[in-house]
């Protein structure tokens, strides 16, 4: 089978590599001209175990080829960017609708097309198909469409992408049997055939249940700073009942998926959506709380800040709430980042960040962080404090005074 894949980014590149390992031939499409160049060479731009050594080889096999512009396929999967229109939070569906204008030339009779972008419920049918049904193709007689939404964690792609489950919305039930034979190159988890308004609504309400219960979380942390009660204990305690799994509150919510997908939701019924919203606006509200806590500790000074990926161990810093953080902190204060996953010149090392810090502000959970280097940081700063928001520390020597969700109650 020749699969053409449109977009090579977080998605689509490690998607390429598992069919490429399963002996099918990939064209990986992408507009950087510089990540196409790098791809070729077998470089490749995401920090994620596995992947480098399967294209790597691909290449060598020439079973992998990263390309400007579309080939001739059996198989079309769309996996470009969908973010939100700021004015009403409605999936902006603009790389979607060029990616599959892009491959219409190079569409034949009994091809299939699959869009794995996360998109609004009723996008396929409604904005999608008529690309297809006026360049001449009739929907599940000559061309197949399908909704097959992605739903792996970063860090442990390769991992779920096969053997996750996988919900394949096909536009018709042809498509959807179509679309499946696709997948069924390398996935080992079910494939779970529906219509692709039902694989659009599923998909943006997995990530806003995570959204709503994180703010359940966040919002918990809030209560307990102000009424005086340790929160970390209350979640530690309450998730003993078999049936309770309170999420963990942090500095927000970031990554381009629960900071996003609800909105898809609330942007189709407003009026009805009210838990949805109310849990976006309560994560959106984090850092905010973070930065009245910080001035409480301390008000002015430098502040090192560890971390700005929007999750531990990956280097990817899409809506993390860290960057709020930092625009709203650096009027009143020196800010010296440090994050051992990006790649920013104007980062700096643990120890140039701590050096005369007033503050350790802990916002994104790398194992790096985990074990902080205690005797340094007492070198560094003359009277060390730790503010750690994603409850990572868990003992401090005495010379180091430390503050988490448990106790920023002692601040009010
Ligand atoms: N976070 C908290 N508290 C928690 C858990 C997470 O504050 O208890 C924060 C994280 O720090 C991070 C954000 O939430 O900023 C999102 O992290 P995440 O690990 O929950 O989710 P993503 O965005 O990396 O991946 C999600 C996953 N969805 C679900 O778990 C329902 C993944 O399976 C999806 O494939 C992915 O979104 C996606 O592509 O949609």
């Amino acid at each position: 089978m020749k699969v053409c894949i449109i977009g090579q980014g977080y998605i689509g590149l490690p998607t390429a590599a598992l069919f490429c390992r399963n002996h099918c031939e990939v064209v990986g499409v992408d507009i950087s001209e510089e990540m196409i160049n790098n791809l070729n060479n077998g470089i490749i731009h995401i920090e994620e175990p596995g992947i480098s050594d399967i294209i790597k080889k691909a290449v060598e096999l020439e079973v992998y080829k990263a390309s400007l512009t579309p080939e001739k396929a059996d198989a079309f999967i769309i996996t470009v960017p969908t973010p939100y229109i700021v004015e009403n939070y409605s999936c902006d569906l603009s790389y979607v609708i060029t990616a599959c204008e892009s491959i219409l030339p190079y569409l034949e009779k009994g091809n299939t097309v699959i869009i794995e972008s996360t998109i609004a419920p009723m996008s396929t049918d409604e904005t999608i198909k008529p690309i297809f049904e006026n360049a001449g193709f009739t929907i599940g007689k000559d061309l197949y469409l399908a909704h097959c939404p992605e739903r792996v964690l970063p860090g442990r792609i390769i991992e779920e992408l096969i053997h996750n489950d996988r919900i394949i919305g096909g536009v018709t039930p042809e498509c959807a049997v179509k679309a499946s034979e696709v997948y069924g190159q390398f996935v080992k988890g079910d494939l779970m055939l529906t219509e692709a308004k039902t694989a659009e609504l599923s998909k943006c309400m997995e990530n806003t249940f995570r959204d709503v219960n994180i703010a359940l979380a966040n919002e918990l942390a809030k209560i307990c700073s102000e009424i005086g009660v340790n929160a970390l204990d209350v979640i530690e305690m309450a998730n003993k009942h078999p049936r309770v799994n309170l999420h963990s509150p942090g500095p927000g919510v970031g990554g381009h998926c629960l900071a996003i997908d609800p909105y898809f939701i609330y942007a189709k019924a407003p009026e009805t959506a009210k838990i949805i919203k109310l849990a976006r606006d309560t994560n959106n509200s984090m850092p905010d709380f973070v930065c009245d806590y910080v001035k409480k500790i301390i008000p002015k000074g430098k502040i090192a800040l560890l971390g700005v990926s929007y999750k531990g161990n990956t280097g990817d810093d899409r809506e993390s709430p860290a960057y709020d953080i930092i625009s709203k902190l650096s009027g009143d204060y020196e800010i010296a980042v440090h994050d051992p996953h990006i790649d920013n010149p104007d980062f700096l090392s643990f120890d140039d960040a701590t050096k005369d810090a007033d503050l350790i502000l802990i916002l994104c959970d790398h194992d790096e962080f985990k074990e902080l280097d205690f005797s340094l940081i007492c070198e560094n700063m003359s009277n060390p404090v730790i503010f750690d928001t994603k409850n990572i520390i868990k003992e401090v020597p005495s010379e180091i005074k430390l503050f988490n969700y448990g106790n920023l109650y002692e601040l009010s």
